[in-house]
């Protein structure tokens, strides 16, 4: 809805959510990635609520359902011309943006991962004015952590966040980053990652466990994009020491730059046949459903969704002490953490929990019952749409 910047007809026009439904642009990257799976999810849960969910985004987000009622995608496509060396994606959004919000009378943008949205955004905000389209940030991480960390970025990103109406970060953690690295200075909420402990549970599909396990034997787990900073050579590495004293399988799930050299990695250990590298894949919850460990040896994790994930699923999760890990998993509870490239640690601590099934029934259980008590989803989404108010004013 139009909203007028002051006056008394602002006030009779002024739309909050607690006033009814909001209707909110999302933007993030569709692809594989926990950003784009934390914004599907929020605007699936946001449309449950009766609000008008837009997303603007260069392609369908993986997770997203247009089918829904209340969801809406609006794809953006970048213009290309002979002189352009590449397709000015951020002007393109920007475009989009503003056109979605004055065709749908969008109340709000949530832009998910600062470079490029925000500054997008922003854009889109100013071209609308006098009209008022306020802007809420979430920084998921890299966007701080590598790519805002980026000398040649830093002053877009710290501008784009300082212009935003509302930030939001998913951990403390990053939180403390945004201020400590980027240098930014205004109010940030925190707002954990959630989970729907629904749809991640643990599954007894005897069938496919038996593809990988046919004697019983424990599925540890790996999902990532595969980039350098989830270290999935480590990965193989650590399988490699576990396998050396109990029979395993290992499933590999995702993709990304470093798949050929964990492939290698694989093949040079001798481990053909027990790893399995399975790909980008839909629906992980029923390959997290059937695993007995969590590897997440990353090297930086603002938050680590896929860990809250597995412990949802009832999966004790092993990973490095590095960023918000430590706020989402807790040593010795719901699982181990050790020191980023400490390969040894990592295998040790999944030696102790697979050795011991009661060891493993345990913490899985723990892991979930915090998933559900702690990041359920109702919660998060309830703490979304109070800043949303915040913001609309
Ligand atoms: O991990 C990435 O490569 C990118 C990024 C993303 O867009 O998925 O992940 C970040 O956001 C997730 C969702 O909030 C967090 O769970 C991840 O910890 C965070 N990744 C890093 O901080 C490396």
């Amino acid at each position: 809805m139009w909203v007028p910047r002051d006056g008394a007809a602002a006030a009779r026009n002024r739309r909050t959510a607690e006033d009814g439904d909001v209707k909110i642009g999302i933007t993030c990257y569709p692809t594989y990635g926990g950003s784009g799976i934390v914004a599907t999810e929020l605007g699936r849960e946001l449309a449950d609520r009766g609000h008008e969910i837009h997303f603007i985004s260069n392609a369908l987000p993986m997770r997203l359902d247009v089918a829904q009622p209340h969801i809406h995608f609006h794809e953006v496509e970048a213009a290309s011309y002979p002189l352009f060396d590449q397709a000015p994606y951020t002007l393109a959004l920007a475009v989009k943006m503003a056109e979605v919000a004055e065709l749908h009378r969008l109340d709000l943008l949530h832009c998910h991962y600062a470079i490029p949205h925000s500054v997008s955004a922003f854009l889109a905000k100013s071209m609308l004015a006098p009209r008022r389209l306020p802007v809420v940030t979430t920084l998921h991480g890299t966007d701080i952590t590598l790519v805002g960390a980026e000398r040649s970025y830093l002053p877009v990103t710290r501008f784009s966040i300082e212009q935003s109406d509302g930030v939001t970060a998913v951990s403390r953690h990053l939180k403390d980053a945004t201020r400590d690295v980027i240098g930014v200075r205004r109010e940030i909420e925190v707002i954990y990652n959630f989970v729907n402990c629904e749809k991640y549970r643990a599954s007894a599909n005897s069938g496919l466990r038996g593809r990988f396990s046919p004697g019983g034997e424990p599925i540890l787990i790996h999902i990532s994009n595969f980039r350098p900073v989830k270290r999935p050579v480590d990965v193989v590495e650590i399988f490699a020491k576990v396998r050396a004293e109990i029979p395993a399988a290992l499933l590999m799930v995702g993709d990304g730059p470093e798949r050929g050299r964990a492939e290698r990695r694989v093949r040079d250990k001798g481990l053909e046949g027990r790893v399995h590298f399975l790909g980008k894949q839909d629906g992980i919850e029923q390959w997290l459903g059937i695993s007995d460990l969590l590897l997440l040896p990353s090297e930086m994790e603002s938050f680590g969704l896929v860990a809250l994930e597995a412990m949802a699923c009832e999966v004790p999760v092993v990973a490095s002490r590095v960023g918000g890990v430590p706020e989402v998993v807790a040593d010795g509870e719901d699982g181990h953490l050790a020191e980023a490239g400490d390969i040894d640690g990592m295998a040790g601590a999944a030696l102790r929990i697979l050795k011991s099934p009661g060891v493993r029934a345990e913490m899985g259980r723990r892991g979930r019952e915090k998933a559900r008590t702690r990041f359920g989803a109702a919660a998060a989404v309830t703490a979304y749409e109070a800043h949303y108010r915040r913001v609309l004013g």
